[in-house]
């Protein structure tokens, strides 16, 4: 009798170890999504990829703070393509400092969907009611459904405040879409401009991000000068060309103390 609980508590112990995902695809490949709203595009600095994440209209539907809790039937897509890079390897960028799609690289649909009662099969891993499945762009896997507790198993680090969606962020708050996502030349954190003094050379765009709690501007010191919109606290970006050499000093028109200064070299 007592043999027998014991195995019957391994056999209950290694199911839940080896059933961590849903058996079948629950999620369905997003026809059509590159036509759906795009929340943003991610130009992965480490490892050179374009990432642009698209919703159906009920994911877009969330307004802005209610990201804890997406409908049921929400879903959101990430389509990874590899940035087109030059010889050394680094990124080509566009007129506006973003990646570009390499045409001949592999795309990647890494979807998730949510629905009452869904994800139940990742045990432990659960991430409240999101599966997750990843395709490629004519509906074969490039991870099964049998595989995607490696998804949930990332996904938990979102945490359930964000409804499991990391940059859920990115999805409400895409004032400016053009610099949204770029990688940034400088950042804006703690009340201070980080680096404080930037070196770029002629005809580079620069891509600055509001990490900071509250709104930041930028403004020519020159009087009368130049004057960027306010960018929000968390993801506000701005993104600005710099044509002419010379050096241009600048600062926070709400905080006039936070300063800055931006060398541009000849080309
Ligand atoms: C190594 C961790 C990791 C794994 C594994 C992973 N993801 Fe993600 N996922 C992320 C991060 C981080 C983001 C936010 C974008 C970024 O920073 O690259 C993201 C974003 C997403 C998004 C867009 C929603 C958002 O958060 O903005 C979808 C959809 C998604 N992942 C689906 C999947 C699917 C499907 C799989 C499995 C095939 C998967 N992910 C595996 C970390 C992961
Ligand atoms: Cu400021």
């Amino acid at each position: 009798m007592k043999r027998q609980l014991t195995w019957i508590l391994i056999s209950v112990t290694s199911v839940s170890i080896f059933a961590q995902a849903p058996a079948t695809d629950r999620v369905g490949f997003p026809e059509g999504y590159q036509k759906w709203a795009q929340f943003y595009v991610l130009d992965r600095s480490d490892n050179k990829q374009v990432r642009s994440i698209y919703g159906n209209t009920i994911a877009a539907g969330v307004a802005d703070g209610s990201q804890g809790n997406y409908p049921y039937g929400s879903v959101v897509v990430l389509e990874t393509v590899n940035a087109l890079k030059d010889a050394d390897g680094n990124a080509v960028l566009d007129r506006n400092g973003r990646y570009i799609k390499d045409p001949a690289a592999a795309v990647t649909v890494n979807t998730m969907r949510k629905e009452k009662g869904f994800g139940t099969a990742y045990g432990a891993l659960r991430n409240g009611e999101w599966e997750y499945v990843g395709y490629t762009p004519t509906g074969g896997y490039s991870t099964l459904p049998q595989n995607s507790q490696t998804c949930a198993n990332c996904h938990l680090q979102a945490g359930q405040g964000k409804d499991w969606v990391f940059r859920g962020a990115g999805h409400f708050k895409n004032g400016n879409l053009t610099s949204l996502g770029a990688v940034p030349g400088a950042i804006i954190k703690n009340y201070a401009f980080v680096p404080g003094t930037l070196t770029v050379k002629a005809g580079s765009m620069v891509t600055f991000y509001n990490d900071d709690v509250v709104a930041h501007n930028i403004a020519d010191d020159f009087p009368g000068g130049w004057i960027s919109a306010n960018m929000q606290a968390g993801s506000g970006s701005q993104a600005i060309p710099f044509t002419v050499p010379g050096e241009f000093n600048f600062h926070c028109a709400i905080h006039p103390n936070m300063k800055g200064k931006i060398v541009v070299t000849p080309q």
